[in-house]
């Protein structure tokens, strides 16, 4: 639920990044967080295992520009895949202005991007949000691994075909921009 800050006239909305495990959800905040310059880098906090897996979720707020007289801004989440619960996902979803679905590009990772989808609407289902009206975006992530054949094959068999579609190789900070502009765009008409 975005907060609208009347003193400091600024607008907050809430990003949450859903995947399955290993997607690239973490790498994508941090490509994110280091396309910011330097000195108005906010920080990125994560919280994660010993092994670099995501245990909570990482967060990293970030500036928009301007609506009208009001800051827009921002507050990137990303959801623990496989080292975190089911109910730990829920309740970083909770307060949600839009998702961004993190798929694994990866044919061999079709079962587990399959499963997350649909835990992810399920979830969206339980607070009464529909992807009519709520904005998800579906991205798919690691495309410097596969040819663009997968990515038709992938997007059929996850049948999204009414929902925005992104890509990006968030390892090599491509198509982080414009996935960003897709997903903070509509959630910004949403508001
Ligand atoms: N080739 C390639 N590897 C990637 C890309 N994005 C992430 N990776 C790699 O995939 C692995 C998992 O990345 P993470 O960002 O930790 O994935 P995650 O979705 O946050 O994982 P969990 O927090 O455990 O759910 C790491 O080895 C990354 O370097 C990408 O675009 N291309
Ligand atoms: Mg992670």
């Amino acid at each position: 639920m975005a907060m609208i800050d009347l003193d400091n006239r600024q607008i907050v909305a809430k990003i949450v990044v859903y995947g399955p495990g290993q997607s690239g959800k973490t790498t994508f905040l941090k490509a994110v967080h280091e396309l910011i310059p330097e000195g108005q880098r906010p920080a990125l906090t994560s919280i994660e295992n010993e092994l670099g897996r995501t245990v909570l979720y990482d967060t990293l707020p970030i500036d928009a520009g301007r609506v009208g007289d009001y800051r827009m801004r921002f507050q990137l989440f990303s959801v623990a895949g496989n080292e975190g619960s089911e109910d730990a996902r829920q309740a970083v979803l909770s307060g949600a202005d839009g998702v961004v679905f993190l798929a694994d590009a990866q044919p061999e990772r079709l079962p587990e991007n399959q499963e997350s989808l649909s835990e992810l609407l399920n979830a969206l289902g339980r607070l009464q949000k529909t992807t009519a009206e709520f904005p998800v975006v579906i991205q798919f992530n690691k495309v410097d691994l596969v040819d663009e054949s997968v990515l038709n094959e992938l997007r059929q068999s996850l049948n999204t075909d009414e929902l925005p579609v992104s890509y990006s190789s968030a390892l090599n900070r491509r198509g982080v921009v414009d996935s960003l502009q897709t997903i903070t765009k509509l959630v910004a008409q949403s508001l």
